[in-house]
């Protein structure tokens, strides 16, 4: 599967305008590969129009990235008038959002292109999928395409790669030997993999550094057989401020918070107390906490969250009697 395959589905179509879309609050990976695609895309058929977008604009992160340079999302692309349409680092149409029914209802050619397993209902809705999940991310596959093509990258391209490379792959932590060399041939081609490394850890704003502080201060600790339970509310920045509890030596943390009105409870484990007890924050505890507060709940293995309207110190009560419950059950 190359490029090959979409140079001639936009060359059977005449395409002369074509869209490239990344999944909402897209990544630093959507970004990147959308970005280096249009560059190649262009290069290989000069009188291509391209335009690139997210779903509803990209993460905070993503935000940042393009703040220093020199390339700039199309706010509203047109997808009606697109001769095609590729999106990348997505792999099913509900994460386009609002844009789902818009690029649903197209006639034209949807190529899908990213490194997750195919979804079946968008390999029914696609014209062609190009899928590796050996890839270590999308950047990835796009960098395939300009060794297939033997198009040399510009600057700003490699540096996008490299940026989705390493974010998709925190930093090279899960990086394999094929990734690593790819990560060498971008930092040969003028990347300075210190300077954009850097620009993936976002600056703490003020108000996410008070709440952080503040939720540490406020602090209630318990312990249950040999793992260390913390409780601690603050009026924003939940979930950041859960992390912080967790690195600061907790092996679960929760975070509660009132804001207009409704309470929100945001909660994290860390992985080797996951790996010790089996406990699914999401399924064990978020979402039994959601239904006791009159809310929902639900989330990963070692990071979930409920919002519901309830008496939050009850609620925390009620957090660690489940949490008490499952780990003597142990
Ligand atoms: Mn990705």
């Amino acid at each position: 599967m190359s490029i090959k395959e979409i140079t001639a589905i936009l060359d059977q179509t005449n395409a002369r305008h074509i869209v490239l879309l990344g999944h909402h609050n897209a990544d630093p990976d959507a970004i990147g590969a959308a970005f280096a695609l249009a560059g190649l895309l262009q290069r290989l058929r000069p009188r291509l129009k391209v335009e690139v977008a997210a779903a509803e604009g990209p993460s905070r992160l993503s935000k940042h990235l393009l703040s220093v340079m020199p390339i700039k999302l199309t706010r509203e692309p047109h997808i009606e008038e697109a001769d095609a349409i590729i999106l990348l680092d997505t792999n099913t149409t509900q994460q386009l959002n609002n844009w789902r029914v818009r690029v649903e209802a197209s006639k034209s050619p949807i190529i899908v292109i990213d490194h997750h397993a195919n979804h079946p209902e968008m390999e029914r809705q696609a014209t062609l999928c190009i899928s590796n999940e050996n890839a270590s991310s999308t950047c990835e596959i796009i960098y395939s395409f300009f060794m297939d093509m033997n198009v040399r990258f510009t600057k700003t391209e490699a540096k996008l790669l490299f940026l989705g490379i390493a974010f998709d792959t925190r930093h090279f932590i899960l990086a394999n030997s094929t990734t690593l060399k790819i990560a060498a041939d971008l930092i040969d081609s003028g990347v300075n993999a210190q300077e954009a490394l850097s620009l993936l850890s976002l600056p703490m704003e003020e108000s996410e550094r008070i709440a952080r502080l503040k939720a540490s201060k406020r602090v209630k600790l318990l312990k249950v057989g040999e793992w260390i339970v913390v409780f601690s509310r603050v009026g924003a920045y939940q979930a950041s401020a859960a992390r912080a509890l967790i690195s600061l030596g907790a092996h679960v943390a929760i975070v509660a918070g009132i804001k207009s009105g409704s309470l929100r409870i945001s909660m994290r484990s860390s992985q080797d107390f996951y790996n010790a007890t089996g406990m699914h924050l999401g399924r064990e505890l978020a979402k039994p906490l959601g239904k006791y507060i009159n809310g929902k709940g639900g989330g990963h293995a070692i990071s979930a969250g409920a919002n519901g309207i309830w008496d939050l110190e009850a609620c925390l009560e009620y957090a660690a009697r489940l949490l008490k419950h499952r780990l003597k059950n142990n």
